[in-house]
């Protein structure tokens, strides 16, 4: 068959260099398509690796990008991007070559935005129509290979018609095309069985406080949350609904600043037991915290939901969503979600990209074996560390005076401030300060990283 100069049956299959599923080895492995640390089966705190990860290959980055950057056009072999003929027909080919990547990369699930599997269409209507046909044809792929979908997710930022935003837009029509376009991809979503959907709030934000009403904007994305949130309860969508914070990129400031943001909305909004976040990685650290910092806050207020795994660069200062390359950085995010009982729905989904220059189909094979194989490591690092228990104990022993008298009165609402004065005084209390031991916990983790086996 001929789409007019790009023939897709042709390429088929596209990644010839691996020809058949990629195998756990082990560490001692020097064969570079193999996994030496992610071992489906290991069962690791209660779970096999693959229940506790629910690793996700990102379509968008791996299959919806030619490799373009700002100053340059794009650099990878990727025909189904730049078709001759029939879009639809070159959707039908990048799913392909997509399934052949995540069957051959043996992960459960992928994550998509609408506009990743089907191209936006004249109008709304046909843009809906050529996402039905798509979401028919991801279910045939699915239920052929086994593949999962994480999450789908509405994309609301490409189009010009967004610029201002989406549920932010000063002008409602462009709220009423968003909210049609999220109604449909979570029709979608719910379709493939997916397990949460996701919303990033790309262009909710701002540029400049010159033009722009916050109280206003921020009341018409919890109307709009709301109403995803009711669309769901409606049409009986299962998943978890999650919000993704990062603090800006593309906008200089976005409302879903961090998890902390997220969560004074959310309640704002009577939306905390509805909706939990994403946390990506890249974004943590332009929000300038550290990723642990991010999990660990979504747990403590019950919210944590999902994992984008990726990282950033220290010396740029943006989301150059690079592969996950430090275990140690994993191993402390990993070490908070163990411990707190697992992801849930959630897992991993590795929103990352190669570089520029990594043009090669094979290099999307080792930019994901050595990123899950990070993430798995740290999987290990992780239990090792709970199972050892020193750091548990280390931080329970540091607040144990609070579970004392004095401690549970203040807390229990027992104490004024005269009654705190008076005890000072007439106790003569003169606290010593006690070491915080940083060094010797630091050097515990280390223990361990250098350890697991
Ligand atoms: C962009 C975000 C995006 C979301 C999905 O920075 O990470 O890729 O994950 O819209
Ligand atoms: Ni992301
Ligand atoms: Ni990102």
């Amino acid at each position: 068959m001929s789409t007019g100069g790009f023939d897709p049956e042709m390429d088929e299959p596209f990644f010839t260099e691996v020809s058949r599923p990629i195998r756990f080895e082990g560490p001692e492995s020097d064969n570079p398509l193999a996994f030496r640390w992610y071992d489906r089966q290991r069962v690791v705190a209660g779970k096999s690796m693959e229940e506790q990860l629910r690793c996700a290959v990102a379509y968008w980055h791996s299959f919806n990008s030619a490799g373009s950057d700002m100053f340059g056009a794009g650099a990878w072999d990727r025909p189904w991007l730049a078709p001759a003929g029939d879009e639809m027909q070159a959707a039908r080919v990048k799913m392909a070559a997509a399934f052949e990547f995540f069957e051959k990369l043996t992960v459960p699930f992928f994550c998509f935005h609408d506009r990743d599997i089907a191209p936006e269409g004249r109008d709304l209507a046909e843009s809906c129509e050529r996402l039905d046909e798509m979401v028919e044809a991801a279910a045939d792929h699915m239920q052929r290979t086994g593949v999962g979908v994480l999450w789908g997710t509405a994309n609301l930022f490409s189009h010009p018609r967004y610029a201002a935003g989406a549920a932010t837009n000063p002008d409602p029509e462009v709220f009423a095309y968003a909210a049609g376009q999220v109604r449909h991809c979570l029709n979608a979503t719910r379709r493939l069985g997916g397990a949460n959907y996701v919303l990033w709030g790309g262009r909710e934000g701002y540029d400049t406080l010159l033009n722009t009403d916050l109280s206003r904007e921020r009341d018409q994305l919890g109307r709009f949350l709301n109403l995803v949130v009711e669309h769901s309860h409606t049409i009986g969508f299962e998943g978890t609904i999650l919000i993704e914070p990062k603090p800006h990129e593309p906008t200089k400031h976005q409302y879903d600043h961090d998890v902390a943001a997220v969560y004074a909305f959310l309640q704002r909004y009577g939306l905390a037991d509805e909706v939990r976040v994403n946390v990506e990685v890249n974004h943590a650290t332009l929000a300038g915290h550290d990723f642990q910092h991010e999990i660990a806050t979504a747990i403590s207020y019950g919210i944590l939901g999902s994992v984008d795994a990726n990282r950033g660069d220290d010396r740029l200062g943006w989301d150059t969503d690079q592969f996950p390359s430090s275990v140690e950085q994993l191993s402390l995010a990993l070490y908070e979600i163990l411990r707190s009982g697992g992801l849930g729905s959630g897992g991993f989904n590795f929103d990352a990209k190669l570089r520029r220059q990594s043009v090669d189909r094979t290099d999307l094979f080792h930019a994901h074996i050595g990123g899950i194989d990070t993430v798995a490591r740290a999987l290990l690092v992780a239990e090792a560390l709970i199972e050892d228990g020193e750091l548990a104990h280390a931080v329970a022993e540091r607040y144990r005076a609070w579970d004392g008298p004095l401690g549970q009165s203040v807390l229990a609402g027992g104490e004024s401030l005269d009654d705190l004065h008076a005890l000072v005084i007439g106790e003569s209390l003169e606290p010593l300060p006690r070491s915080g031991r940083q060094e010797a916990l630091e050097y515990l983790v280390a223990r361990h990283l250098e350890r697991v086996r």
